[in-house]
């Protein structure tokens, strides 16, 4: 029997939520190799002993990167072993938000973190795992964008404004990628359920409790099931840009508290 062809996937981001819950589907479908990055190094080996609990197999390579750092970003991607120097599918995750406030109100150093996060340094990292894709038969690009990178709520100024401009690095990239045969793909979601707003008002759990509140989010796995569908089309199949909420969330502010179920 042919052995299925087991791709390299590096996910930023993959110490939480979204990013985590990647990597533990990825790891149970079993055609997967995984380079796991974050800050917090100490959740990602944890992380790679449950996900061998799930899948002896599945070879991991966990390392330290903040995205926001350019130089490091460099140096950790130009000196990974080489064994796992083609890489075939980045999925570019890692990203927060700080505050929701009116933009008068805002706090730069705010601003600043969500920019320097989930614009640049998705940039830092595409621009130098790209070169690394040179080899791959299948290479694959998923950018998590937001339902905030498609439309503007109130007080979320900055964000939305960081995954708009995902939104545009994704179609740039699709354009500026497509000689080489980069697929490039978006996952557009609504309200997860993570860390997310627990980051969002800098560790108030009551407040980030308080969005889920009488409604069920999405979950991290949710998403993940949805990257490896988008993952698992053939090649000559791209699935160029997902948006996806929960059943009980119209916009990114109307949301339906009293759904039963
Ligand atoms: P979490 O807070 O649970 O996870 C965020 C991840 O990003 C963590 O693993 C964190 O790791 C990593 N991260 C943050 N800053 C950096 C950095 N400077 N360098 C490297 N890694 C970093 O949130 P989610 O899982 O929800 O968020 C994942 C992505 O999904 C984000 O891009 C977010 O904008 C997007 N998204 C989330 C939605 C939601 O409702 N939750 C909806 C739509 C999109 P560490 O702190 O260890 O570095
Ligand atoms: C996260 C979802 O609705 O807070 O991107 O913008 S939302």
């Amino acid at each position: 029997m042919e052995q299925p062809h087991i791709r390299s996937v590096l996910i930023t981001g993959s110490s939480s939520g979204i990013g985590r819950a990647c990597a533990i589907e990825l790891a149970a479908a079993k055609q997967y190799r995984l380079l796991l990055c974050a800050r917090r190094i100490d959740r990602l080996e944890a992380l790679a002993k449950e996900i061998h609990e799930i899948n002896p197999d599945c070879e991991i390579h966990t390392f330290k990167l903040d995205v926001r750092n350019a130089e490091e970003v460099e140096t950790t991607i130009n000196n990974l072993p080489v064994e796992w120097k083609t890489i075939d599918i980045l999925i570019n995750n890692a990203g927060l938000s700080q505050g929701l406030d009116p933009i008068d109100q805002g706090k730069i150093g705010d601003w600043d973190r969500m920019i320097d996060t989930n614009i640049k340094g998705l940039l830092y990292v595409t621009k130098h795992v790209v070169p690394l894709m040179g080899k791959s038969k299948q290479p694959h690009i998923i950018n998590l964008g937001s339902i905030a990178g498609k439309e503007v709520y109130p007080n979320g100024n900055v964000y939305c404004a960081t995954k708009h401009a995902v939104d545009a690095l994704n179609k740039a990239m699709r354009i500026d990628l497509l000689d080489q045969g980069i697929k490039v793909s978006a996952i557009n979601p609504g309200m997860v359920e993570t860390e997310f707003s627990e980051v969002r008002f800098h560790g108030d759990t009551e407040r980030a409790k308080a969005v889920y509140r009488d409604l069920t989010p999405l979950s991290g796995k949710d998403i993940a099931e949805i990257v490896l569908f988008v993952l698992s089309r053939p090649y000559h199949v791209n699935i160029n840009d997902l948006l996806v909420m929960p059943s009980a969330q119209a916009t990114g502010t109307i949301v339906n508290r009293n759904i039963k179920n």
